[in-house]
């Protein structure tokens, strides 16, 4: 996207956790059993994941052992070295679609953020001189359709919405024929969090992924589901239901700023085999980055150590 983020603040929580944890520990300056072991704990508490902490506990005592590691410093940068290994080391880019307009599709259970996240990303391709439209395929929440209304109005957005209850695929539908029409670069589609019960709700999305497909071949280019950083592992859980539904073509983490559990990226990369493209640090309009790895994992261990 071209716009250079910084993931720092957004990583505020996780960092100040493990400076102060990771602190406590290095000044011992003692590789023992007891130190192995409140590593993995400082690392299953940020949430990295029970066996990607075990896995990089172990990397690190072989590394000790072979005499390679003999300072906190060190510890730091094999972390660094070994998230990347599982984070990859660049930043998986939006799709860009060679005709117009090019279709994301933004899914998730209610509160994650989805909302939030069409507005702030077509604020980005605003900047980039993109023209968007936003469809208000949130039809069953009440209210839904006036947060996307003052979203559209924020980042000068077009707008597509029928009634509250409407059918969301045929909103869906005429948003995608509006933006031909118009010659819209971009249709960023919002949907319902919840429904009366999850399967009604899975089978509404299969439905919509389906007309996008016949409102315009090969959309949608992108369909992205959104996972609230604070929920934990929870969020790991709901990425398989909605990949049933529709072919996820990534993640996008919210709320990182919200937690010291920031550590969540790296298992979220490593167990849904899809990518995290973008990550959400606030609630403004410029609180969205395409997520690079590199800026992560020094985001995550910035600062003196010892
Ligand atoms: N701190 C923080 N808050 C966020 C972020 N992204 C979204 N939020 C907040 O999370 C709340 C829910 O956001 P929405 O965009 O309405 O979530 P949604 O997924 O559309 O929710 P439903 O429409 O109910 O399904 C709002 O108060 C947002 O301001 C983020 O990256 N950081
Ligand atoms: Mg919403």
């Amino acid at each position: 996207m071209g716009l250079l983020g910084n993931i720092k603040k957004g990583l505020q929580k996780t960092r100040s956790m493990l400076q102060g944890r990771l602190g406590a520990l290095f000044s011992r300056r003692r590789f023992d059993d007891d130190f192995y072991d409140e590593l993995e704990e400082i690392l299953i508490g940020a949430d990295v994941g029970l066996q990607t902490s075990l896995e990089l506990v172990e990397k690190l005592r072989e590394n000790v052992q072979k005499g390679r590691i003999s300072e906190p410093e060190q510890v730091v940068d094999l972390l660094k070295e070994m998230l990347l290994d599982i984070l990859g080391k660049e930043t998986v880019p939006l799709a860009v679609s060679e005709e117009k307009p090019m279709v994301i599709l933004m899914l998730g259970v209610n509160g994650v953020g989805k909302t939030t996240t069409i507005g702030k990303l077509a604020a980005r391709y605003r900047k980039e001189g993109k023209n968007t439209l936003l469809v208000a395929g949130d039809t069953f929440r009440a209210a839904a359709i006036e947060q996307l209304e003052i979203w559209a109005k924020r980042s000068k957005s077009d707008l597509i919405k029928h009634q509250q209850n409407a059918d969301p695929a045929a909103v869906i539908f005429d948003g995608i024929a509006a933006a031909k029409a118009r010659g819209s670069d971009l249709v960023l589609c919002d949907t319902a969090g919840r429904l009366h019960n999850k399967a009604n709700l899975m089978e509404e999305l299969k439905k919509i992924y389906r007309v996008i497909g016949k409102a315009l071949p090969g959309a949608p280019h992108e369909v992205l589901l959104v996972l609230d950083a604070t929920t934990g592992q929870n969020a790991l859980a709901q990425a398989k239901v909605f990949n049933e539904a529709a072919n996820l073509t990534g993640i996008v983490l919210t709320k990182l700023d919200g937690t010291a559990k920031g550590g969540i990226v790296v298992a979220v990369a490593r167990e849904l085999q899809l990518p995290v493209k973008l990550v959400g640090v606030g609630e403004s309009i410029d609180d969205l980055q395409p997520f690079d790895p590199q800026e992560y994992v020094e985001g995550l261990f910035a600062g003196e150590w010892i």
